[in-house]
């Protein structure tokens, strides 16, 4: 499996599960640049990472290639415990974090594509952090007690909250005192893998 990233961007999810599967795998750093081009348009027309590739198969969208990353190692857990219901609470998370945390968080960071008035661009900017720190509530409250978000193994969806918890301190989401969230950060900067993933992305 060849995964291609952009440093920090939510394709560190896939990264880190790759890791955490301790599976062979080769990864392709791009740009945003590169993302816009040609050769990696034909693997993902929407130019935009990450792009799983597997010989001359091509997979994309973030909940699909971490579920997949995540069968080809159904020793590790990170798809749940092996019983359905398990399963559909990693699904739930990874659900929610894709479409309502990481969709809000793109109305932060391309308000400049979507709304043309400076004036527009900050309202939509304030908005989105605001629901994104009930969103966030959410999660906390998921934590209380629990140490993953679905159960006390890591899962594909506690990779992918890493990441967007990463984003939220870089845009200063008024979430530190959502403790629960907080640990779980810290347990997670903590936890070897996780380490080896970020420093090949040149993170910290
Ligand atoms: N729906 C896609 C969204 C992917 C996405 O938003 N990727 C971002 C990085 S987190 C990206 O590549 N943005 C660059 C761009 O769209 O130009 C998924 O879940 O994989």
């Amino acid at each position: 499996m060849r995964l291609y990233t952009m440093p920090g961007a939510c394709s560190l999810a896939g990264h880190i599960v790759l890791e955490w599967a301790g599976l062979p795998y080769e990864l392709e750093i791009v740009t945003r640049e590169q993302i816009k081009q040609p050769a990696f348009l034909a693997l993902n027309p929407v130019g935009s990472v990450p792009v799983l590739t597997e010989g001359d198969w091509s997979l994309t969208q973030n909940a699909a290639i971490l579920e997949y990353i995540a069968e080809q190692a159904p020793e590790s857990g990170l798809l749940g415990d092996g019983s359905a219901r398990s399963r559909a609470e990693v699904r739930r998370w990874v659900g929610f974090i894709n479409s309502d945390v990481h969709k809000t968080f793109g109305a932060i960071f391309g308000a400049q594509s979507l709304v043309a008035s400076d004036d527009a661009q900050a309202e939509l900017r304030a908005n989105s952090a605001k629901k994104l720190v009930t969103l966030f509530g959410i999660l906390d409250k998921q934590l209380d007690g629990s140490p993953y978000l679905a159960g006390s193994a890591p899962s594909i969806a506690d990779a992918y909250l890493f990441v967007v918890l990463r984003w939220a301190r870089a845009k200063e989401i008024a979430i530190g005192s959502m403790s629960n969230l907080s640990t779980f950060f810290d347990r997670m900067r903590a936890d070897e893998h996780v380490k080896a993933a970020m420093k090949a992305e040149g993170l910290e």
